[in-house]
């Protein structure tokens, strides 16, 4: 394959409602859209899903936008590729901005599976068909509220329930989702909002029969988290601290945590997320994929992602309804009974919706 022309689209898509995390809140979601035509006329497709403002990494819009049009397309553009893992490869002289890698080797992957004639899923070797997913619950402005969106989620059939938490909204709000639903799989989120200060705190955690608590501490560290999880019996789950597989091979060997959260995004591909998956399989350190709000592209991809074997805890990819009035893709991703169906159709296995996708455009640009 060789790639000829990419379109960038940043598009603008109202939320259903904010999401609150400790870290600031989303309340209409932004993202590039990436149109990735080879020579032959091919069509890939990549999401990009940093935010507007650098707060859970410190990618953006339009840093990412930057990095693709200045240093990752020129390397890119008109160059032969016969597979997708030579993608981040050839990205490795530009340092980080994982983001906007992935943006672009996600749409050379799902052009791969196109030209192989294999789903997406099939190409990362995926083998499920079904995968489970879990519900992410935003800080709510009060307990009743939160109560009253698990008790909907529970009846949807999501598999488990991660509620976010932070400094003076946590115990008191996991006492009462631990009162209120005993036997439920629950973990929480602190996006790093927390030091080893809070310890007691932390280990107060361990008496609600938490799955796990991802990222209490910092983005940048894995000494302290190594710390901490000596002192709670509550795995750990890394998400912001997770940028490589050599992150995630440190923060193994430190104890640093007993379960990976795997984006797609942060960590710069496809390529690199099937390597941490394969570690982590190999080091029996459990798997699940996370989520960034994505629309249908960014969905499309962590479903296939998720349909390999190692990924054996549901993860963040809620249905298309959930965060969104109308999804850009069709069909639209849906949650039966808490599982989604990987699709087996060539490539991601959905379809972008142009007239909606260029409804949602505020601005655009075509590369050659
Ligand atoms: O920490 O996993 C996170 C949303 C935005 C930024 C960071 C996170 C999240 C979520 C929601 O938890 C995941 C999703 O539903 O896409
Ligand atoms: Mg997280």
């Amino acid at each position: 394959m060789r790639i000829e022309e990419i379109t960038i689209r940043h598009l603008k898509m109202a939320m259903k409602a904010p999401f609150k995390t400790s870290f600031g809140t989303v309340h209409e979601k932004e993202l590039l859209l990436l149109e990735v035509k080879d020579v032959t006329g091919t069509i890939g497709w990549g999401e990009a899903v940093a935010f507007v403002a650098p707060w859970y990494t410190e990618e953006t819009l339009k840093t990412t936008w930057h990095i693709l049009e200045d240093f990752l397309m020129p390397i890119l553009l008109h160059k032969d590729i016969v597979h997708p893992d030579e993608v981040s490869a050839m990205f490795t002289p530009i340092r980080r901005n994982c983001m906007a890698k992935a943006s672009i080797e996600g749409a050379v992957w799902d052009i791969y599976a196109q030209q192989s004639k294999q789903s997406l899923a099939h190409a990362l070797g995926g083998s499920k068909e079904m995968i489970e997913v879990g519900i992410s619950v935003g800080i709510q402005s009060s307990i009743q509220k939160l109560l009253d969106l698990i008790k909907g989620y529970v009846g949807m059939g999501y598999k488990r329930v991660k509620v976010k938490i932070k400094p003076g909204q946590d115990i008191e709000v996991i006492s009462a989702v631990r009162a209120t639903f005993p036997d439920l799989p629950l973990m929480v989120d602190a996006n790093s909002a927390y030091t080893l200060h809070d310890i007691d705190v932390l280990q107060q955690l361990d008496a609600y029969n938490l799955l796990m608590i991802e990222q209490p501490l910092a983005a940048d560290d894995i000494v302290d988290h190594a710390k901490l999880q000596k002192q709670l019996k509550t795995p750990i789950c890394l998400d912001e601290s997770i940028t490589s597989l050599e992150d995630v091979r440190k923060a193994v060997e430190l104890g640093s945590c007993g379960v990976i959260n795997i984006k797609i995004g942060r960590v710069g591909g496809l390529t690199e997320a099937k390597r941490i998956h394969d570690f982590c399989k190999e080091k029996d350190i459990p798997v699940w994929c996370g989520g960034m709000l994505e629309a249908g592209i960014g969905r499309a991809h962590n479903i296939a992602l998720t349909s390999l074997a190692n990924f054996v805890l549901p993860g963040d990819t809620a249905g298309s309804s959930h965060y969104w009035y109308e999804d850009i893709i069709t069909p639209e991703v849906v949650v039966e009974d808490g599982y989604i169906r990987v699709p087996q159709s060539i490539g991601i296995g959905y379809t972008p919706k142009m007239d909606v996708i260029e409804k949602l455009t505020i601005s655009k640009k075509v590369y050659r």
